[in-house]
């Protein structure tokens, strides 16, 4: 097989042992191009893997290498990796190329790339636009951030082999990533996140519009300064909760009822879209705006929808016999997401107990304040649990899930709506947000 040649006879060093390290170590083995592994941990997820892939590469635990840092001519950066880390600055030489797993597949994928982004809603609106594109027999392949490396999706001939390639990127992987030309791109909102890496809302929101560069076709939230382009472009589309101009989907009334529509064209109900919430509408018209934008039919598109069956872990009500509807809404990482969800479940007919808390990852949890008179009980647990805590009055602090599950069962009455929404990253108390909403769902289930 060639090997790409800003690759070849080059010093390689991948940096990071997770899903992404192993896919740059499988993708080199596979090209025949040698390269060290280096990573900061001492026993990383991925040793015996990588083995198993390439077992004469060089393998660097327990610390960044300095020697190895400064001997690459090519440096592939995790997402999960700082870039900006003063280890790699101060040692990497100046004609270093410093890179990411999605910028080298960016330079060989002859596919067309429907790029997203944003702080919430990016897994929501790739998984309604594969789903999408499976019913309208359009050949498409996701990856990113949802979970498969992108590097996974190339084929032996370095193409990925379908039509369309939805792409979901976080800020991590566009902050490394310059060749992006996207037939589609988005960044769906931002809000506060990754501010312990990226500082400033105003760097974080910069990264996140690098999903334009030479796009073809910008999907703009017209009702979010941070996540537009930075020029306008004739063919942008937008989407938003108001009434749409021309070309654009939107919100407007329609026999009585909330209509999402094109330009003046009525296209469904809000309330037969198949997730609930206002942020899920913004979702859907995204996704339908990503796929007309590269030529899907508008009217099959619509009909696809209505068949998506939503995402474990977002606002995903838990079956239960106690007359209390409980919501597992785990992947709330961050406040943007609570706040649609208290926007979104919140009603004058129950009462909403909302249990949020754990590492909040440097934002600013002033933002929640306002929704707290939404919420008649709150209780907080984990690292930021206090900070949360304060924001309500008589909220309460529990030690795990199962406490705030028992307490919760103690505060509602029939009918109440108990919401796990956390605002905040699980890796303070839990392996990921899976296991965090899993152990929600066993308490309740439990009967505490
Ligand atoms: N780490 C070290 N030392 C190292 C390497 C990593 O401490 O040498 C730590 C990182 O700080 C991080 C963890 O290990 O906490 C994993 O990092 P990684 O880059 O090795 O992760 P991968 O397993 O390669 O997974 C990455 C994305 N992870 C991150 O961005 C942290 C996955 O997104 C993504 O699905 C995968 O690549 C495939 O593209 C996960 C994620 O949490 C779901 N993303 C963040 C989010 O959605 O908010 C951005
Ligand atoms: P991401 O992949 O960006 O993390 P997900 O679709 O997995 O997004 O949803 C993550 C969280 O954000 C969930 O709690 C979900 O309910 C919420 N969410 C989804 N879409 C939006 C949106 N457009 N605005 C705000 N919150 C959203």
């Amino acid at each position: 097989m060639t090997s790409p040649a800003f690759l070849k006879n080059k010093q390689i060093l991948v940096l990071g042992l997770g899903a992404t390290g192993l896919s740059c170590a499988r993708f080199l083995t596979n090209h025949n191009l040698e390269f060290v592994v280096n990573d900061s941990r001492a026993n990383p997820p991925g040793v015996a893997r990588l083995k198993a892939i390439n077992d004469t590469a060089q393998l660097i635990l327990g610390e960044w290498d300095k020697k190895a840092i400064a001997n690459a001519d090519v440096i592939i950066a995790s997402p999960g990796v700082d870039a900006n880390m003063s280890v790699i600055q101060d040692n990497r030489q100046p004609h270093c190329e410093l890179i990411g797993d999605v910028e080298i597949f960016c330079r060989l994928s002859k596919s067309k790339h429907i790029a997203v982004t944003g702080s919430n809603g990016k897994s929501t609106v790739v998984s309604l636009l594969s789903h999408i594109a499976d019913a309208c027999n359009i050949s498409s392949k996701l990856a990113g951030n949802i979970g498969l490396p992108v590097l996974d999706i190339l084929s032996d001939n370095q193409d990925a082999d379908s039509e369309f390639v939805i792409l979901e990127l976080s800020s991590f992987q566009l902050e490394t990533t310059d060749s992006l030309t996207a037939a589609s791109a988005t960044c769906l909102n931002v809000c506060d996140d990754h501010l312990d890496r990226h500082k400033t809302i105003f760097n974080y929101s910069k990264i996140k519009q690098k999903v334009y560069q030479n796009s073809q076709c910008n999907v703009i939230n017209r009702h979010d300064d941070l996540a537009k382009a930075d020029t306008t472009k004739a063919n942008d589309i937008s989407f938003g909760l108001d009434a749409p101009s021309s070309n654009n989907f939107g919100i407007d009334d329609y026999q009585g009822s909330r209509y999402i529509f094109f330009g003046d064209e009525p296209l469904v109900a809000c309330n037969r879209l198949p997730v609930v919430g206002k942020h899920n509408e913004l979702n859907c018209m995204a996704a339908l705006a990503l796929g007309y934008a590269v030529g899907w039919p508008l009217t099959a598109m619509v009909y696809a929808l209505g068949s998506f069956e939503g995402l474990e872990h977002r606002c995903k009500q838990v079956p239960s016999v106690d007359d209390i509807t409980w919501v597992n809404d785990s992947k709330a990482t961050n406040i943007g997401a609570t706040l649609a969800a208290i926007e979104g479940l919140a009603n004058a007919h129950h009462q909403l107990i909302l249990i949020a808390g754990g590492d909040g990852k440097g934002a600013n949890f002033a933002e929640l304040k306002p929704a707290m008179a939404q919420v008649d009980y709150l209780i907080t647990l984990g690292k930021d649990g206090d900070q949360i805590a304060a924001l309500k009055r008589d909220s309460k602090r529990v030690r795990d899930l199962k406490e705030a599950v028992k307490v919760s069962r103690e505060l509602a009455q029939k009918g109440d709506m108990v919401l796990l929404s956390p605002a905040c990253a699980s890796i303070d108390m839990f392996e990921n947000y899976m296991q965090r909403g899993d152990q929600f769902i066993q308490a309740i289930r439990g009967g505490f």
